[in-house]
């Protein structure tokens, strides 16, 4: 039997800018990546995005775009992740460290991949270059890609 996790994964975006936060514990401990994480049973998926960007790093998002999609496995593990990814340049209230992230905006040309999940590096310009996309990718520990697909998606 294989079980899939639903999760939510949002960017925060300015013109020149992203904000990524650096994740302090659990899942990705170490990398910066948005704020995101488990969609709860009592919510949607915008809605569990939405609540991880306020917990995560004190801002109230609005206007969230859906952008992609990506589903995850790891060798040897049954359970597969569902990314729903999301953008927003609409926000409000002021970044604040929370005990999972330290929040930081970095310039679209310095964007820290060699500190991120290896997949990013691979679907970021899709989302820079304001492509829908989807993704698979499957993971042998937590630093190597031996499989992957990425295809645009046309959400007409
Ligand atoms: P919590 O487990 O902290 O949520 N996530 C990934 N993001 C990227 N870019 N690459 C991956 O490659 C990822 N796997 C998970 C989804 C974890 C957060 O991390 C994202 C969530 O936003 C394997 O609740």
């Amino acid at each position: 039997m294989s079980a899939r996790k639903l999760l939510s994964l949002v960017f925060i975006r300015k013109q020149q800018e992203i904000l990524l936060g650096l994740k302090k514990r659990g899942f990705g401990q170490g990398k910066w990546n948005g704020f995101g994480g488990k969609v709860e049973p009592n919510e949607t998926i915008l809605q569990g995005a939405i609540r991880e960007v306020k917990e995560e790093c004190g801002l109230n998002a609005m206007d969230l775009r859906k952008i992609g999609l990506l589903e995850f496995e790891f060798e040897g593990d049954p359970t597969a992740l569902e990314v729903h990814v999301f953008e927003t340049y609409k926000f409000n209230g002021d970044v604040v460290e929370s005990d999972e992230m330290r929040p930081q905006w970095f310039n679209l040309k310095h964007i820290p991949y060699e500190k991120m999940w290896p997949d990013d590096e691979i679907w970021f310009p899709y989302m820079l270059r304001d492509e829908p996309f989807k993704g698979y990718f499957l993971y042998r520990g937590i630093d190597l890609i031996v499989k992957h697909r990425l295809e645009r998606l046309d959400l007409t």
